[in-house]
């Protein structure tokens, strides 16, 4: 019955994770997955998330169905975080959200419901993207595209070509953007740039969907957040996937919001029944936990503040690294390649311009492991490895 059912090659960033715990070299170093690590390269426990699960656990509640949409002040805590409380269509509440699963469960509720309301529509992505944005639209059926982005030749961004494309598409298509510390290439749009950007969306009618999975990474909450609060004061109507998997170091609790910015509150009301039944012929409720310790942390002023602060935190360490890398290259290299870009890219990852022979040579010869792409995730790095990082890449680019 299932003789044609072909084997799972694996997941390339998961499967790259397996031979790295396989690896038993006592100097190896992780810079493949995207998860963020401290420097002693465990994955926290935010101190405001083991207080919120404490107080949480003092006061058991039975673990009944969640509404389809989600626990109601969460969704109403995601959209002050993601929008600003005092943002002009959080009080004119036209914006509809729902609790997903972590971003990748928002981007396919969103992937569906497009699907069905703009069964016509087109959706373009950064070339490069995230992998899984292409299987995630694909696999709801929409067709895509992509528009340029990376500068190979500056490690910086394509964007007279950008909005060249953008300029060109068919009116109503979706553009997938990254809201802040782009993945995988840690090029973001600068505020000038944005708000070039901006007007063609609205006047062109173009649908942005925006992927925000880093809010608080790049510059802070507010900062990552300015091109989505921008987007929604310049009239788009637009949506935007939010993740708690990182900034809350909560990956397996599957937590994240959706949103969909309507142009009034009647229409918010009717996309967010539509967005309920999307879930509903899906996976029918979203899960407890997650949504709750993030509801604990966001409702008390005391635990947000020590959650910004633990977040500033790990955005601090990684721009540390970044430094240390950049000087440790600088002082083997020293005018004969530059690596300015690694303070210039912002986020959890950085696009290095190393080659796929040069990735598989770092990993075999050193112990370092980068995705195909030369994609590195600086949060693997440490004040104890990142000269042996340093090294290993002067070795392999000669
Ligand atoms: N979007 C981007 C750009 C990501 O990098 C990731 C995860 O790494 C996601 C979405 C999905 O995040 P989650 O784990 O919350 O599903
Ligand atoms: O880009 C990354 O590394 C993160 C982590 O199926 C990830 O997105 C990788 C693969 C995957 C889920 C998350």
């Amino acid at each position: 019955v299932f003789a044609h059912v072909p084997p799972y090659p694996g997941d390339p960033i998961l499967s790259l994770m397996e031979a790295f715990q396989q690896d038993a070299r006592a100097d190896k170093v992780s810079l493949s997955i995207g998860l963020y690590f401290d420097e002693q390269g465990r994955l926290p426990v935010l101190d405001c998330v083991r207080q919120a699960a404490q107080a949480l656990s003092q006061n058991a509640v039975p673990c009944g169905y969640l509404p389809i949409e989600g626990i109601a002040p969460y969704r109403q805590l995601v959209q002050d975080l993601v929008f600003g409380a005092d943002h002009e269509a959080v009080r004119a509440q036209r914006i509809a959200t729902i609790q997903s699963l972590g971003g990748s469960g928002a981007l396919k509720v969103g992937a569906d419901f497009i699907k069905r309301y703009f069964p016509d529509a087109e959706i373009w992505l950064s070339d490069p993207t995230w992998e899984n944005h292409l299987a995630i639209f694909e696999g709801a059926g929409l067709r895509t595209h992509s528009y340029p982005y990376y500068d190979a030749a500056t490690g910086g961004l394509r964007f007279d070509a950008m909005m060249d494309t953008l300029r060109g598409i068919p009116s109503g298509s979706v553009v997938l953007l990254h809201a802040s510390c782009h993945n995988p290439t840690g090029v973001d749009l600068s505020r000038e740039q944005w708000q070039q950007l901006i007007p063609v969306i609205v006047e062109r009618g173009l649908i942005p969907f925006v992927d925000m999975a880093y809010q608080g990474f790049g510059d802070g909450l507010d900062e990552d957040a300015w091109s989505v609060r921008a987007l929604a004061e310049a009239g788009a109507q637009a949506f935007v996937a939010n993740s708690f998997s990182k900034n809350f170091s909560l990956y397996g609790e599957r937590v994240g919001g959706l949103s969909v910015v309507c142009n009034d509150a009647t229409t918010a009301a009717n996309v967010l029944g539509q967005l309920k039944a999307t879930v509903r012929r899906n996976y029918s409720s979203p899960p407890t936990q997650g949504a709750r310790l993030v509801q604990q942390v966001l409702q008390s002023p005391e635990l947000s503040a020590q959650w910004a602060g633990e977040l500033a935190e790990m955005r601090g360490r990684i721009k540390d690294m970044r430094a240390r890398l950049h000087h440790a290259l600088h002082e083997r290299f020293g005018e004969r390649r530059d690596f300015g870009f690694l303070l210039t890219q912002r986020g959890m990852f950085s696009y290095t311009g190393i080659t796929e022979p040069q990735v598989h040579r770092l990993r075999v010869e050193h112990g370092v492991y980068l995705i195909r792409s030369g994609r590195m995730c600086m949060s693997g790095l440490s004040r104890a490895n990142v000269q042996h990082v340093a090294d290993a890449i002067a070795h392999v680019l000669g």
